[in-house]
């Protein structure tokens, strides 16, 4: 619990959908739970229209709000810039909001294109010399079974790191009828599938294996070209309305990777893994152990020791809910589990906690720059069709 006499950090979210709402209760949440350095102040909730963000504001708990962002950065009371707009706008916002002298959490992935996220990695540069944050949104590092994941790696349990198996698998638009939304148009989201979520795959296997993507080979597809405009927004896919609109974006993309410390790697990102709501595989195999994580069942982290003797060695499925794993002393008894909305709290601790040390937070926009250039490998490989190699077609 954040004690009242802590100096207070005004906050100024800028958009308020699913992300917004995750992103407010981590804020809100945050003091309540851990003894924060700095007692975050949710001054303003930014929207485009002002009855939409009125209603928003009193909902998420926010003090006031605005229907442009640029008046957010103007204000004194703002000390900080949550960035929770759709791609398309991350480049503007943050860097204006950093050479405003705000510090700036932004969205994942950080940009639509590696010259925005460049720029953006620039400016976080300039900014932090004159001590002004910044961390990109890549809130599942924050699940206390993937901190243990790495901590594992990191104390050699898993010794050298031959493959890494990840995938990251949804549904919500496994319905061709289900309408459009911003995710699925490439000049607001950047990409589908692989921006919006296997970025989320990239990171978190990089973080684990403290290793970097070295080279990617990729097929990328979209299977539904053309859906119902929608008749209105709900928190990832809205109501279907009149019209059609065209996908932009792939449906699903797959790649083939290598790491730096050379573990071969093969990744997977979908929404059109019907019976999979928010499905996050990650596997990880070196030559003296092995781990595996799974979102559905995200409060376990299993773990084998290759040291153990054959007769009784054996996957061990460890609850992560011990007050020694990360974070998770803040909260319940043993055994009474975490959800997805601990990971955003988290990052707002770790986020809050490195202001006021002055000290750069992790992931900076320069780990979300290498994500991106991670995403821009695999459209260039998908486009190019380099290592595809056609089997012939013969009759049965
Ligand atoms: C939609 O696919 C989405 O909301 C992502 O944008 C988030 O990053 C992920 O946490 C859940 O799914």
């Amino acid at each position: 619990m954040t004690p009242p006499d802590r100096p207070t950090l005004g906050v100024g979210l800028i958009g308020h959908a699913f992300m917004g709402a995750a992103h407010s209760q981590a804020w809100r949440t945050a003091p309540h739970f851990f003894d924060l350095p700095l007692r975050p102040d949710l001054r303003v909730l930014a929207g485009r229209d002002a009855d939409r963000v009125a209603e928003a504001a009193g909902r998420l708990g926010w003090a006031e709000t605005e229907t442009d962002w640029r008046r957010v950065l103007e204000r004194a009371d703002v000390g900080l810039v949550d960035v929770c707009t759709p791609g398309d706008t991350h480049a503007e916002i943050a860097i204006a909001a950093l050479e405003a002298g705000k510090h700036v959490l932004c969205e994942k992935p950080l940009a639509n294109s590696v010259a925005e996220a460049e720029a953006m990695a620039e400016a976080a540069a300039r900014a932090a010399a004159r001590g002004v944050r910044s961390m990109v949104g890549f809130t599942y590092r924050r699940v206390p079974a993937i901190g243990l994941a790495r901590r594992l790696v990191a104390e050699g349990r898993l010794g050298r790191i031959r493959h890494v198996r990840a995938a990251y698998l949804q549904d919500w638009i496994a319905d061709p009828a289900a309408p459009m939304s911003w995710r699925l148009e490439k000049d607001k989201a950047g990409s589908g599938a692989l921006g919006d979520i296997g970025a989320h795959v990239v990171d978190l296997t990089q973080y684990i294996t403290g290793e970097t993507l070295t080279g990617v080979s990729a097929l990328m597809e979209t299977f539904v070209k053309e859906r119902p405009l929608p008749a209105s927004a709900g928190s990832l896919s809205g109501t279907a309305g009149e019209g059609m609109g065209q996908v932009t974006v792939d449906d699903a993309a797959v790649f083939l990777a290598r790491f730096s410390g050379g573990a071969v790697a093969t990744f997977e990102a979908t929404r059109f893994a019907l019976g999979r709501k928010n499905g996050i595989r990650i596997e990880v195999n070196g030559s003296e152990g092995s781990l595996a994580f799974d979102f559905e069942d995200m409060n376990v982290l299993e773990f084998f020791d290759g040291t153990e003797p054959a007769e009784r060695a054996g996957f061990r499925r460890i609850i992560v809910t011990e007050p020694e794993h990360p974070y998770v002393a803040a909260w319940w008894p043993a055994g009474h589990g975490l959800g997805y909305e601990h990971g955003f709290t988290h990052q707002v601790v770790d986020l809050v906690t490195a202001i006021a040390k002055d000290e750069d937070p992790a992931p900076s926009f320069a780990d979300g720059l290498q994500v991106q250039r991670v995403l821009d490998a695999v459209e260039r490989s998908a486009a190019a069709d380099s290592v595809w190699t056609p089997i012939a077609a013969q009759d049965p």
